[in-house]
């Protein structure tokens, strides 16, 4: 029970997509305040009370003794070994400015990198003031962990609805059939579709007569609470999606409906996945022709049916084909813009009309070394480390990176992690010294979520119900303290005036920029967010929104696609250029090529795929001892055949053994995987030297990144291929091979 001291304060979590809507209960005040309890809210319009364990460790996040709360820069100790001393702000702003121009007027703007990690999305100080500062750095060299993530789905929504924010969101509170290829949302809590609650919702799914059918390797435990689950061979989605567009076509089950007046090039598609029948491709993808064709049928036949895919089909080698295949079929089935199938959001700030990013676009340039194309100005991370390690005009020397650890979260990290022992500069925002920002020269920590207030300006805009919410923040932040906006509106100040002679366009253009910069840079969020919804129409105002901290209900999803699509006279071309050649190169993987050869050394070679757990959040939440506690969570599952055939013991060590590296963990017998599959979680192996996380250090575990490979990627858009990468699995440990395991930290 909360004391009588304590006051209850409503406000967010936000760790995930779900958004979670939170009543903390909090004693003291100022910088000393202590929360006491967070539940979730029951009145909260989108997440209905729902919470999972990781909320309650934004108030270890809050406490935690790890968490920098005062910039440090990294210098060489009497012992010779690097460490970090706390420095002041004005000091730390000065060391980079000073590396970040250093760099840029030696070796040229593109030697300046920058890499976005997963938490700017959710924080929505760098959206509104991160562009202040990374515009100015006017490098080609930009990365974020879109790449390793979400990237096919931005590549077919600009193609097919004209911006790479237009995407559909499943309409899950009304859809009587849902398909879901390669997510867990029981685990993860869904993506691109904010879904508090989804087991709730999944339930009510099946109670009013629909069904929930997953395609996973893995028996999931969102695959535990279907109608049917699959599990189909990893990798090989592209090759099923195809089959049942096959099947729609030849069984004559294509009704777009509504959507027929904007459709082109239907019969284009038509004759390209001719060849992908559903008995062709079996062989491939490991499911029966006539299940196949019986999911299309129920799928064409149910009264608003939607099919989802995410991680698993989108960080695969044909992540894109994926992506598009299920855009068509959910088009040409006539569940886009339809109650029950996908709908686009009406969220109080609409991205897409607010112009915080453009429409997209593909290709226009490409990186250095591979010739990897760029999205929407952004290279993938699957070519950072190549372009640091290879000499050239252009090569990156200096980094940025802002809350993200791609040493962990990308692929072939060991490869990056070497590399960025190597850089002129780095500097990290962020609050932690883990495996990634333990190479910078300067990291800036800001205030952590408690202490900040929010507006979720991206996961209100994927939300599977309209809702409008703003929340002041939990506890003070203590004195002195910057918040990532005023991190970067300080960063983009002092830039400019260092970096003036530096920049593009005349006189008057450049004052224009400063102005705009100063302006924007001492509004404070909240300030730019009231400004947004009076320019958005005055639907909700600001005002509302703190009277109503629980949140404004604004609805359930409504079709609202093909009406803007009208709107500016815009088509869907069903077929892109890139997708047509693709299919034609796919033809002969997917239904004429022979079986997969048998690993080098005569076994199998196993196909290596992730997996999420409710209690962790990608890298950095093991710090937090009630999350890591129980037993551990980094193991490889294998199914009993595959543990059989090389002798193993359920929990005995094994080595992990891929193209780039080799791990040890412990493994997992159990039948819910797919013979030929093993599956281990990313965002473990914190025993690296320099990492100041004293709760994870001691539940290290390793890293999937350490086997993933930066050569294996989508290829159309590049994003990080990380399912179905070969491994081999050994009882006893075996002599490393490929990249040395021990990283560098520079001196
Ligand atoms: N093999 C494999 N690899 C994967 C995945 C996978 O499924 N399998 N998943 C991929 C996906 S989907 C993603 S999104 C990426 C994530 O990859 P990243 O974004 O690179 O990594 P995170 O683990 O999210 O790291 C977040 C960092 O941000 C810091 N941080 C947290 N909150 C804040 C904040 O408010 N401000 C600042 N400045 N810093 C903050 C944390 O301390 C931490 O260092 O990983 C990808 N990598
Ligand atoms: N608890 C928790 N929640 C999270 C996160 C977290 O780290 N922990 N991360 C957040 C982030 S950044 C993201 S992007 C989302 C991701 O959200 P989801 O996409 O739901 O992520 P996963 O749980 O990784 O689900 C991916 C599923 O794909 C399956 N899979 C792997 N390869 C294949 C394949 O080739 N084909 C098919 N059909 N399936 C395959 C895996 O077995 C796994 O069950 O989760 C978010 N929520
Ligand atoms: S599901 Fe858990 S981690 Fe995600 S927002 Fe809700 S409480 Fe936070
Ligand atoms: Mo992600």
């Amino acid at each position: 029970m909360p004391s009588p001291a304590s006051r209850s304060h409503t406000g967010v979590c936000n760790l995930c997509e779900a958004i979670c809507g939170l009543r903390f209960e909090v004693e003291g005040d100022g910088p000393a305040a202590r929360i006491t309890q967070i539940r979730g809210n029951p009145d909260d319009p989108l997440s209905r009370g729902h919470i999972c364990p990781k909320a309650v460790a934004l108030k270890d996040l809050h406490e935690d003794p790890d968490r920098l709360r005062q910039p440090v820069r990294r210098v060489t100790g009497a012992d010779g070994q690097p460490r970090f001393e706390p420095i002041s702000w004005d000091q730390a702003f000065d060391l980079v400015v000073d590396g970040l121009v250093r760099v840029r007027e030696q070796h040229g703007a593109n030697a300046v990198a920058v890499y976005q990690g997963n938490p700017n999305v959710h924080n929505w100080g760098n959206i509104t003031h991160g562009h202040l500062f990374f515009s100015q750095l006017r490098t080609r060299a930009r990365f974020s962990a879109t790449s390793a993530d979400q990237l096919p789905h931005h590549v077919v929504a600009h193609w097919l609805y004209g911006h790479q924010l237009a995407i559909p969101i499943p309409d899950i509170d009304h859809t009587r059939f849902m398909l879901i290829l390669g997510g867990n949302p029981l685990a993860s809590n869904g993506s691109l579709m904010t879904v508090p609650d989804v087991r709730a919702r999944l339930k009510d799914l099946r109670e009013r007569g629909g069904k929930l059918v997953v395609l996973d390797p893995r028996r999931t435990e969102t695959a535990a609470v279907a109608d049917e689950h699959h599990a189909i061979d990893p990798g090989s989605d592209a090759a099923w999606l195809l089959a049942v567009l096959h099947t729609l076509f030849e069984e004559d089950l294509v009704r777009p409906m509504h959507l027929t007046p904007l459709l082109d090039q239907v019969d284009a598609v038509r004759r390209a996945v001719q060849p992908f029948s559903p008995e062709a491709t079996a062989p491939h993808t490991g499911m029966d022709a006539a299940t196949t064709r019986r999911l299309a049928r129920e799928l064409a036949q149910a009264e608003g049916a939607v099919v989802y895919g995410r991680m698993g089909v989108s960080t695969q080698a044909h992540g894109v084909v994926c992506q598009w295949a299920i855009q068509a079929i959910n088009l040409l089935t006539g569940n886009v813009d339809r109650e029950g199938g996908a709908l686009l959001t009406s969220p109080a700030l609409n991205l897409i009309d607010m112009k915080l990013m453009g429409p997209g676009h593909l290709g226009a340039w490409h990186s250095r070394v591979r010739g990897a194309p760029e999205f929407s100005g952004e290279l993938p991370v699957s070519v950072l480390a190549e372009e640091m390690l290879t000499p050239g005009r252009g090569q990156i020397r200096a980094l940025v990176t802002a809350a993200g650890n791609p040493v962990l979260s990308t692929p072939n990290g060991r490869q990056l992690d070497t590399a960025l022992a190597q850089l002129d500069f780095m500097v990290s925002v962020d609050f932690y010294i883990n495996e990634t920002t333990r190479h910078a020269d300067v990291i800036l920590p800001p205030t952590c979520f408690v202490e900040h207030d929010h507006y979720d300006l991206v996961f209100l805009h994927l939300a599977v119900h309209n809702v409008a919410r703003y929340s002041p923040p939990i506890v003070a932040p203590a004195d002195g303290a910057l918040h990532d906006w005023q991190i970067y509106a300080e960063l983009a100040r002092r830039y400019a005036r260092r970096a003036w002679a530096l920049e593009r366009g005349g006189i008057r253009q450049r004052l224009a920029g400063l102005l705009t910069r100063g302006l924007v840079g001492r509004l404070p969020p909240h300030r730019l967010l009231d400004l947004g919804l009076r320019r958005a129409g005055g639907r909700v105002t600001f005002a509302q929104l703190k009277a109503r901290p629980d949140g404004v209900d604004l609805g359930p999803l409504r079709p609202s696609l093909v009406k803007r699509l009208e709107q500016r006279r815009r088509r869907i071309r069903l077929l892109p250029e890139p997708v047509r050649r693709e299919l034609a190169a796919l033809t002969d993987l997917f239904t004429r090529a022979a079986p997969p050869e048998p690993g080098a050394d005569g076994r199998p070679a196993l196909k290596l795929i992730g997996r999420r757990d409710v209690r962790s959040n990608n890298s950095w939440m093991h710090n937090s001892a009630r999350l890591v506690s129980g037993k551990p969570r980094c193991t490889l599952w294998i199914h009993p055949d595959d543990a059989a055939a090389r002798q193993l013991r359920d929990g005995q060590t094994v080595t992990v053994q891929g193209r780039t590296g080799q791990v040890s963990v412990p493994v997992h017998i159990t039948p819910d995987i797919r013979p030929g599959v093993v599956s281990l979680p990313h965002g473990w192996g914190h025993d690296r030297p320099g990492v100041a996380l004293t709760v994870a250090r001691a539940h290290p575990g390793a890293s999937i990144n350490d086997l993933t490979d930066d050569q294996l990627t989508d290829r159309i858009s590049a994003n990080a291929a990380f399912s179905a990468v070969p491994v081999a699995v050994y009882g006893c440990p075996r002599r490393p091979h490929g990249r040395s395991r021990t990283a560098t930290i520079r001196a």
